[in-house]
């Protein structure tokens, strides 16, 4: 019989454990209006590696995924694995450039694409997800799946910083069983009972684990949907399926809150519990969403490098405003800039030490050298901890803004510009006024038609209850914000007022 505790080869213990658990009958992933079975997604996955060993892919090569959240996503995954060859998973949404770099960047020997997107990679190493399925069902299952051990590289996330290229993480065989075992189980007690909804999507560290990770290892099953949901497609699937976690970000959970009203009946019975990562959860937002679900909205941080969360609130210990403790097996130290540790209560950057670390970026020996320091790494984040040991996060250590020569938290001013009922989305940042000096200006999105001076009364709150030099001099209302696909504010696009 398999060894439950050593993985080895990923997909071939996955398939392992759902024959010896018996949930091959049970449904993994819906998608769209149709639903796989645990035995149907691991069946599919071993005729898909024969496909891809058709096309070349040997162990050690690697095959980029550049295709929307879907069942064909998770079998090109779980075939790349099986063949010993390593995944790499790219937001489709990227430019083409953006594709191309990753693919030269990884050497990929295929890059397996979805709808619109052969034409960005050579003709003889790409293949459409639609044509891979389709030679999938005739396929013959692939024979036994690659020897590896739990450090044998299995997939690679990009990770873009402000500026620079994007950075290939590797992450191993191994990781995924330590991210079940210590968030998904012991964390969130995911069981077979669950049916999860990420909005975070399935190339994304946050959405890997939550929508492919826990259900695959618990017996449980995820909705797919191949694009970023809106808040009326969240009510609709939440009922539809009958969610039980929900997984998403800040600025989604605020636009789930801000469509009340617009006519959609929404049913969150039967969710459980609520996830939010990928920012900080502005004061407020997180006891808006309980009510509106009827359930705990659980905070947490992870990176792509520590492949998912290192901080989490759990069901007996929830404190809102904090991303929690540090998950057990993690270890989380605040440092200052000399590197010492800093007292609890004060600022410093955040340092993780924990098993699923990644072991470096591809190709990047000085950055992997600067991230990755005596087996700690260093997230770039800022946070505080406090005297009951949970974290408050502060932001990036390169969100700072400079005015005047002082240094300001955007974030500060934007926590309590958000406390105004007109404000549904806030970033502030400091520009260049007529005369180059930096000031501060908000760009806010009303979450109502512009009530006359508003403009003024913004600033007046802000001069109520902040020092002066944190006073933005100036407001623009906008539609939207420039976000990553996961949510996160690209800050450097609100400082070029460009997007
Ligand atoms: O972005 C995060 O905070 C995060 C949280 C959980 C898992 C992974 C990530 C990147």
């Amino acid at each position: 019989p398999a060894d439950m505790s050593a993985p080895g080869n990923l997909a071939a213990h996955l398939r392992a454990l759902s024959e010896r658990r018996e949930w091959t009958h049970r449904i993994a992933f819906h998608q769209g209006h149709r639903a796989f079975t645990h035995g149907e997604v691991h069946d599919l996955a071993a005729r898909a590696a024969t496909v891809l060993d058709d096309h070349g892919v040997r162990p050690g090569d690697r095959v980029l995924l550049a295709l929307p959240d879907s069942v064909a996503w998770v079998a090109a995954f779980l075939a790349t694995a099986r063949l010993g060859a390593v995944a790499v998973l790219v937001n489709p949404e990227l430019t083409p450039p953006e594709h191309q770099f990753m693919a030269e960047d990884t050497e990929a020997a295929l890059c397996v694409t979805g709808p619109g997107l052969d034409d960005r990679f050579p003709r003889r190493s790409r293949l459409g997800a639609d044509q891979l399925i389709a030679l999938s069902s005739t396929a013959l299952p692939a024979a036994d799946a690659h020897p590896v051990d739990a450090h044998t590289p299995l997939y690679i996330q990009y990770t873009s910083g402000t500026t620079g290229r994007p950075k290939g993480v590797v992450h191993c065989h191994g990781d995924p069983k330590t991210y079940h075992d210590l968030i998904g189980r012991r964390l969130l007690r995911v069981t077979q009972d669950d049916v999860t909804l990420s909005v975070s999507k399935l190339y994304f560290a946050y959405g890997f684990g939550n929508a492919l990770v826990f259900p695959l290892f618990s017996g449980s099953s995820a909705v797919l949907v191949d694009r970023r949901p809106t808040p009326a497609a969240v009510d609709e699937l939440v009922a539809r399926h009958r969610v039980t976690l929900l997984y998403s970000v800040p600025s989604a959970y605020a636009a789930l809150v801000a469509d009340r009203g617009n006519g959609h009946e929404a049913c969150f019975a039967s969710v459980r519990a609520a996830v939010s990562a990928g920012e900080g959860m502005p004061a407020g937002l997180g006891k808006q969403v309980t009510e509106l679900l009827g359930a705990p909205v659980l905070e947490q941080i992870g990176s792509t490098e520590a492949g998912h969360a290192f901080c989490a609130n759990s069901f007996e210990h929830n404190h809102p405003g904090t991303v929690g403790r540090p998950v057990p097996g993690f270890e989380v130290e605040l440092r200052d800039r000399s590197g010492s540790q800093v007292q609890d209560g004060e600022a410093g950057e955040l340092w993780v030490r924990g098993p699923t670390l990644t072991p470096g970026y591809l190709n990047r020996p000085e950055e992997t050298e600067r991230a990755l320091v005596g087996g700690w790494l260093n997230t770039r984040d800022r946070a505080r901890r406090e005297t009951d040991g949970t974290f408050r996060h502060l932001g990036r250590a390169d969100d700072m803004e400079m005015v005047g020569g002082i240094t300001v938290s955007p974030l500060e001013v934007e926590a309590l510009l958000r406390t105004h009922p007109a404000v549904r989305e806030v970033a502030v940042a400091a520009v260049a006024d007529e005369r180059g000096a930096s000031r501060l200006r908000a760009f806010v999105i009303p979450a109502t038609p512009i009530p006359a001076g508003l403009e003024a009364e913004l600033i007046c709150l802000a001069r109520d209850k902040l020092a002066a030099f944190k006073v933005p001099r100036s407001v623009s209302f906008v539609p939207s914000l420039p976000r990553t696909s996961t949510g996160k504010l690209r800050r450097h696009l609100v400082r070029q007022g460009a997007w």
